[in-house]
């Protein structure tokens, strides 16, 4: 593990950005004397899940300079990675199911709630666009499955065949022991999920990904739902998780954050009561990372993982980073 951790420091220093370790390290942005664990920015700000949020900023931040909306950039925004056929976790580049298929989860939410999302759907490069789309072009939230797959056909969505030899192999091999080990360390993760802001204070989130590797054909995440792998609440703020979903929805994770933040929770404590409701329910968790996000609609921001090497991708007028927020526990 200790070689696994080195070889991802190693790695993310050279993706261009600093890592660091704990809120307070990153003082540039910090609002002094306020007394909380978390920074605040009062700029326009992005946060993104795991290294590759870095590539989905600048590409979020773009489209908010360009003019585009907070909901825009956070749909452009995680696109990218979803176009990423090198990354193993999200979009159609993914690791599949036991069935050998590639099923992905999106969803997307705004600043006054609207919310849309798909679930275990096939075959198309951006489920965060057809998520958006379910959003502003019919009365529901979720569409699933073949009639989602149908649904984007029928609206405008090219659906795309991707075979990669690779992730075949690799699935083939895993196929002659099946052993299913939901786990989301520090190698092995996946998901991206962004909350942003812009500099009207308007908030909006995505996520988006292929699941848990070898999972049972059919399971859905915690990526997909309204209050567990996302939340927005523009009178109070926004939230985000990844790793184990299905930790993550039985506590209704964001939803949690965000209503701890209404409550008055600073962000980085409202993450950790969120980490902590789950290892009270779970007490024997072994292995099973999960981390959040959250931002405030002062500002402020932070996050909180159950395990260490969760990190995340920020960017603010001043700043784009990423940053390894604390967690309650240690890989052995
Ligand atoms: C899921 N939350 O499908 C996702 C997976 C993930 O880091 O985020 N892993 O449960």
């Amino acid at each position: 593990m200790q070689q696994g951790r080195r070889k991802f420091i190693k790695v993310g220093l050279a993706g261009g950005a600093a890592l660091v370790t704990g809120c307070a390290t990153d003082t540039s942005d910090a609002t002094p004397g306020s007394g909380s664990t978390s920074l605040r920015s009062d700029g326009p700000i992005i946060l993104s899940t795991w290294e590759h949020g870095l590539s989905a900023n600048a590409k979020a931040w773009e489209v908010m300079q360009g003019g585009g909306s907070v909901l825009d950039a956070v749909e452009q925004g995680v696109a990218v990675v979803e176009s990423d056929f090198t990354n193993r976790s999200v979009g159609l580049g993914g690791r599949p199911d036991r069935d050998g298929k590639v099923t992905l989860d999106a969803c997307i939410q705004d600043h006054n709630g609207r919310a849309g999302a798909v679930a275990f759907m096939q075959h198309f490069e951006h489920p965060i666009s057809i998520a958006r789309a379910v959003m502003e072009r019919t009365p529901h939230v979720m569409l699933a499955g073949i009639g989602a797959e149908r649904w984007a056909t029928e609206n405008g969505f090219t659906p795309k065949e991707m075979e990669i030899p690779e992730v075949r192999t690799e699935w083939l091999d895993w196929l002659k022991k099946s052993e299913y080990k939901p786990i989301a360390n520090i190698e092995n993760h996946d998901t991206i999920g962004m909350i942003a802001m812009d500099r009207n204070g308007q908030l909006a989130g995505s996520c988006t990904t292929s699941g848990m590797a070898y999972k049972i054909h059919g399971r859905v995440g915690d990526s997909p739902i309204i209050g567990a792998g996302l939340f927005v609440d523009g009178e109070s703020g926004a939230a985000c998780s990844t790793g184990v979903g299905e930790l993550v929805i039985r506590t209704a994770g964001s939803h949690t954050v965000v209503e701890l933040m209404r409550a008055g929770m600073d962000p980085t404590e409202a993450c950790k009561e969120a980490v902590r409701r789950i290892l009270r329910q779970v007490p024997e968790n072994k292995g099973m990372q999960v981390g959040f996000l959250a931002l405030r609609k002062d500002g402020a921001y932070g996050g909180w993982s159950v395990y260490n090497g969760f990190n995340y991708a920020l960017k603010t007028t001043t700043l784009d980073k990423l940053i390894e927020p604390g967690s309650d526990r240690t890989w052995e």
